[in-house]
């Protein structure tokens, strides 16, 4: 088919496509959410069904786009981290990003029910975006440390704050401590299976197989245990 006189306009799009070998950290963050969390009476500093609707967003953001290999979130955040030689979306940034948010957004929405029950949702919440490259795994590291002492910061701020609401920071929740962190696991799971024997008959065979489910984790990150634990995450050797 012969181009259309308009076809050159395509030329102005330009080429984002992030640089190879490194991870692509897609961040999003909820949009004011300090209005947002009073609007809809979270509680303070931590509400878990805010942080339980955070998770199962990102976990629907983790299963609708492959090559995410890791999940960390805290607050309004999470950060999501797609493996150093992915080629989804020819490694487009904006692609990445867009897709993330928006299915992350959705997400937030499609189960708001699910954890507040008849509390209503007032207005549609929104989610920004950012994406930032890796080159070698103690920079991914140290961002995923970054994001998680942040948020051990600000926390511990807060307990100066909420002190009045007779929390102590030791005796909560690992959830609270620690932030959420997502990773796929095999999980063998058995199942049983109609067969026909040779004679005719039919009889129940239970079949194993190993499936790939997403786990979550409350736990430190910054030091080495967490990733001995689980050394296929990051690529080996850079
Ligand atoms: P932004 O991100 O610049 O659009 O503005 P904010 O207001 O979202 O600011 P940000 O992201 O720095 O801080 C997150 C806010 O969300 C913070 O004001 C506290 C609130 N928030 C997050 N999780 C909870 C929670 O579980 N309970 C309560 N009460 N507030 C929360
Ligand atoms: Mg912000
Ligand atoms: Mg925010
Ligand atoms: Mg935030
Ligand atoms: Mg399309």
């Amino acid at each position: 088919m012969a181009k259309s006189k308009f076809e050159y306009v395509r030329n102005f799009e330009t080429d984002d496509a992030c640089l190879r070998n490194c991870y692509i950290v897609v961040r999003l963050d909820g949009r004011n959410f300090h209005k947002f969390a009073e609007q809809h009476k979270f509680t303070k500093p931590n509400d878990n069904r805010a942080l339980g609707l955070m998770t199962r967003s990102a976990r629907s953001v983790m299963g609708e786009l492959e090559d995410i290999v890791i999940a960390y979130g805290q607050s309004d955040e999470f950060s999501f981290v797609f493996k150093r030689t992915t080629t989804l979306f020819k490694r487009r940034a904006s692609k990445l990003m867009t897709h993330v948010a928006s299915q992350f957004s959705s997400s937030y929405v499609f189960y708001w029910k699910e954890f507040f029950g008849e509390q209503p949702l007032l207005y549609p919440p929104g989610f920004d975006g950012r994406v930032v490259l890796y080159p070698t795994n103690r920079n991914l590291r140290d961002y995923l440390s970054w994001r998680q002492a942040d948020w051990n910061t600000s926390r511990r701020q807060n307990e100066i704050l909420f002190s009045q609401f007779d929390i102590n920071y030791n005796s909560e929740p690992a959830l609270h401590k620690k932030g959420t962190t997502l990773i796929w696991e095999k999980q063998d799971e058995t199942v049983t299976k109609r067969m026909k024997r040779p004679d005719g008959e039919e009889e129940d065979v239970p079949v194993t197989r190993s499936r790939r489910t997403v786990q979550d984790y409350h736990c430190d990150i910054i030091g080495e245990k967490f990733w001995e634990d689980h050394p296929d995450i990051l690529e080996h050797g850079c």
